[in-house]
């Protein structure tokens, strides 16, 4: 079998870039080791960064987010009984869009669908030979281009050359437990708590479901936090009254670490998404970051050369893990330790217009005045 440009992954990069390709008449093919009922039930991320929906109006895909999305502008830091809020579309950054990543990539599956270019299901990628051809269990696809957007946990990474490959890590010394769950009231906007017990937070995803964080011990595991256990450290951290918990749906630990994979492309092999770069979830930035990829190469690929993707995309990659840290350090400091830096990020001034204008992407150049964590 052969196309054009074959894409190992089916998550957010994966599709926004089959769809860039594929409307500008490039033959491409996504091959995707799960099922689509179990891709289009994955929820992860939920905010949405302006930028990344200028990225998506402009392909045409934006269509039931702008119509079901909902957008807000504003975070709020519980510490040391304090609420600090902090309205960052007004400090200089721009509101988020909140629509969950797995109605996005129902959207875009069904976008390549009505396209006629669906991507394939239920294909493992065993390797890639010779950054241009994609091995399959019974299927070989050879390609011009080969483009790894099969995240964390993929294959494509590892066909970079052993000698050139680098792999930035860092582990830190605690893990979250991530919990999807109903709440009676929408959560209005992001909620960061400080606590002697660990940092909890809570953010919006759909009007009847919320995310919860808990930071938990680095190696739990799902065993080590029962439903009772992770209701009653909730409801320590945050105030869940304001939201009505209802029943959790799914509990998981989120090993807390960060890892960038160098070259971003070597040749005709190019890589997207978390299969180049993984953050913590602290900043938001992961599902923005796949979809920025994916834009910038779609018109790299389609504009004459895919010289200058690796630099300016890990450029981009480099300022979101910088923010993500500080923001993550930030957020597991002993309560009244971090309480003078809240107040002097929350209040309207320098630190909290970087804060603002890096939290929602509007700063792509590093401003001067920097927030201190
Ligand atoms: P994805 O979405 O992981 O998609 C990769 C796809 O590749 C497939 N695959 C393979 N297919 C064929 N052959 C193989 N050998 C394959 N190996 C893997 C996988 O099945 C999958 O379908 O990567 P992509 O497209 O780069 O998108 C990245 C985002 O998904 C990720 O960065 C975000 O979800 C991260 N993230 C968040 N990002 C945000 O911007 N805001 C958030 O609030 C946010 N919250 C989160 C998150 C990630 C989470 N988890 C569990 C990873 C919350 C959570 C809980």
């Amino acid at each position: 079998l052969r196309t054009q440009v074959g894409i190992v992954g089916a998550g957010p990069a994966g599709l926004v870039l089959a769809h860039a390709l594929g409307r500008a008449g490039v033959d491409c093919l996504v091959l995707e080791r799960h099922s689509r009922a179990r891709v289009e039930a994955r929820a992860r991320a939920g905010l949405l960064e302006e930028r990344t929906v200028a990225h998506l109006r402009r392909h045409g895909l934006a269509g039931r987010l702008l119509a079901e999305g909902t957008r807000h502008g504003w975070c709020e830091f519980l510490c040391a009984g304090h609420r600090l809020r902090m309205d960052y579309a007004a400090l200089g950054g721009a509101e988020h869009w909140v629509y969950p990543q797995h109605w996005l990539v129902r959207d875009l599956i069904a976008a390549l669908e009505t396209a006629g270019r669906p991507p394939r299901f239920g294909v493992p990628v065993l390797a890639v030979e010779e950054r241009r051809r994609i091995r399959c269990d019974g299927l070989e696809l050879d390609c011009e281009y080969v483009i790894g957007c099969d995240g964390a946990r993929g294959v494509t990474r590892r066909a970079l050359p052993a000698g050139l490959r680098r792999e930035t890590t860092r582990r830190y010394p605690y893990d979250w437990v991530a919990v999807l769950a109903e709440v009676a009231r929408p959560v209005g906007g992001v909620l960061y708590a400080l606590h002697e017990r660990g940092f909890a937070g809570m953010m919006p995803r759909t009007p009847a479901i919320g995310r919860f964080y808990l930071q938990c011990a680095a190696g739990d595991t799902p065993a080590d936090w029962p439903g009772p256990r992770v209701r009653a450290e909730l409801a320590l951290r945050l105030p869940l009254a304001e939201v009505g918990l209802g029943a959790l749906h799914e509990v998981r630990i989120l090993r807390m670490h960060s890892r960038i994979t160098r070259p971003f492309r070597h040749g005709r092999l190019v890589l997207a998404g978390d299969a180049a770069h993984v953050l913590t979830p602290s900043g938001a930035k992961g599902m923005n970051l796949a979809i920025a990829d994916a834009t910038d190469l779609a018109d790299s690929l389609l504009h004459g050369g895919l010289d200058g993707y690796g630099r300016r995309r890990l450029a981009a990659v480099r300022r979101a893990q910088d923010f993500s840290e500080r923001l993550l350090r930030l957020l597991h400091r002993p309560p009244d330790e971090a309480l003078p830096d809240l107040r002097l990020l929350t209040a309207p001034g320098p630190h909290a217009t970087a804060f603002a204008r890096e939290f929602t992407g509007t700063s792509e150049e590093t401003d001067d005045a920097q927030w201190r964590a």
